[in-house]
């Protein structure tokens, strides 16, 4: 939300200048008009313009934010004269929930699903398949959910730990976020975090042993993957796959791509005559020829491919977009090579990262992410010295481990508070690859509804203004902290409204 007593009128991309034309119609033509709009508040009343039905949604979602969080329904409710024409910086501004490591049920991701929608948020990235659990129901491998989306317990069940979503759920998250203009976009994990799947049809692994049995309970990397050299591996993952797409319509499916030990490939057999067959140099580019193929198979379904920078390594896929991770280079690299890219380094988006150094602070990583952080993030960094060190971010520790589980959680980041990195230089002629920028919320250490929402508010408000604005201001501008706080505390009454329970601002 922005006012124009304190923003210039004209600020979307900052690429707007006063013209002729100053309502909405001055947004024609720019990348992301449809989802801009045109706010003013007068004497007479109220009036949202937008170019689109989803500039509209935009602009009723800033007029709810100036609102009363709460009002008799014959209130008097006063508003500040105002006039706003905006419109996004980039059309992906997502938030990622694991629900494999912990699961969380319908009515509550509705709930995040209303939280993004009052952010603005226009990608909900469902992390639905893990090694520690599988959440979506497939009718044609039904031991994926009988099975796979339970964990521990007894021998006969009882004290076992999970949940999954029937496809009836499925579709009803699926229209509830599209009403509110969230395109919902799956992962299914390949060719690594798949024990789950493999607990249920071991014969998909290289090793197919009877440990393979149980559904794991450690976090972390591992070892056991899909199998490369088998085809049934393919015709399972096409017939899942089949079933993902009858369920989301979303142009984008993510397969992951991400952490897949090269152990068991090494040593076996199926998987080096697959190699020799593909005349491939090592198993990097056996990950890629396996990405390769499913990106076939999504392509001539009309969807595009999204995984983790991983999928770099050994060669891209055609059309593939990279969800850059491991800090932003890989996601650089992406798009001069011509591919989209959306980013989400670890350094600024990490929402499993602790907000605080306090000791009772949630999140178990030794790595904190405070809210100025999020809210400096940069998605399409030029590299350049752009802005001073931002307060906190010093807090940064790099990455250790927490808990008494091992994970992997790639590179921490020691940053300056800046999203570029040494040698990662985004020339200006490939920023335009960059849609968008994402919060990951992974909740190896986040068991319950309320640590959720603490984790992910407030900085998903900081998040959601990083991805929607020009980027942040040059070296030696005011801070954007103030007056981002001073927003964001005017906005809390309708975070309490809503019953969430977000991290105070102190
Ligand atoms: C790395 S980010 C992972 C996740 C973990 C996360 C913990 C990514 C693609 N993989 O499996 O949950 O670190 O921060």
């Amino acid at each position: 939300m922005q006012r124009s007593e304190r923003l210039p009128l004209f600020r979307a991309n900052g690429e707007v200048r006063l013209s002729g034309r100053w309502g909405v119609e001055a947004l024609a033509g720019l990348p992301h008009a449809d989802e801009g709009y045109e706010l003013t508040v007068i004497e007479a009343g109220v009036v949202v313009r937008a170019l689109a039905p989803h500039g509209l949604f935009n602009g009723v979602v800033s007029l709810l934010q100036l609102l009363p969080a709460r009002a008799p329904l014959d209130a008097d409710i006063a508003l500040d004269c105002l006039h706003v024409v905006d419109a996004p910086r980039f059309a992906w501004r997502g938030v990622l929930l694991d629900v494999g490591r912990h699961f969380f049920p319908v009515p509550f991701i509705l709930k995040v699903l209303d939280v993004c929608a009052f952010y603005k948020i226009t990608r909900f990235h469902w992390h639905l398949t893990e090694d520690q659990g599988w959440r979506l129901e497939v009718k044609a491998y039904p031991k994926l959910t009988e099975k796979g989306a339970w964990r521990g317990g007894d021998a006969d069940g009882t004290g076992r730990y999970g949940g999954f979503y029937t496809q009836e759920q499925i579709r009803e998250v699926v229209e509830y976020a599209a009403q509110r203009f969230i395109t919902v976009v799956p992962e299914i994990e390949l060719p690594g975090h798949c024990r789950a799947a493999l607990a249920c049809y071991t014969h998909l692994s290289c090793l197919d042993d009877a440990q393979m049995e149980t559904v794991p309970t450690q976090w972390g990397v591992h070892a056991d993957v899909y199998c490369a050299g088998k085809e049934e591996v393919f015709h399972f993952l096409e017939a899942v796959l089949l079933e993902v797409l009858q369920l989301f319509p979303s142009p984008y499916i993510h397969i992951g791509g991400d952490e897949c030990p090269k152990d068991r490939w090494q040593k076996c057999a199926l998987c080096q005559a697959r190699l020799r067959e593909q005349g491939l140099e090592d198993e990097y580019a056996l990950q890629s020829w396996f990405v390769g193929r499913i990106n076939a198979f999504l392509r001539a379904h009309g969807r595009q491919l999204v995984g983790w920078d991983e999928i770099l390594e050994g060669g891209l896929s055609p059309g593939a977009i990279v969800m850059s991770w491991r800090g932003v280079g890989g996601g650089v690299r992406a798009a001069q090579a011509g591919h989209e890219v959306i980013m989400t380094p670890t350094s600024h988006c990490y929402f499993d990262y602790r907000q605080s150094m306090q000791s009772d602070e949630p999140g178990a990583w030794y790595a904190c992410l405070p809210l100025e952080t999020v809210l400096e993030f940069d998605p399409a960094d030029s590299g350049e010295p752009m802005r001073a060190a931002s307060g906190g971010s010093e807090a940064h520790l790099g990455l250790g481990f927490g808990g008494e589980a091992a994970g992997d959680a790639g590179d921490g980041d020691g940053s300056d508070g800046r999203t570029s990195e040494p040698g990662a230089v985004l020339e200006p002629e490939f920023a335009g690859n960059i849609i968008g920028g994402q919060a990951n919320l992974w909740t190896e250490y986040i068991a319950d509804k309320d640590t959720v929402e603490y984790m992910l508010l407030p900085r998903l408000a900081a998040l959601a203004e990083a991805v929607w604005s020009p980027p942040p201001p040059p070296r030696g501008a005011p801070p954007l902290l103030p007056g981002f706080l001073a927003r964001l505390r005017a906005q809390l009454p309708h975070l309490d409204a809503r019953g969430l329970k977000y991290r105070p601002l102190g």
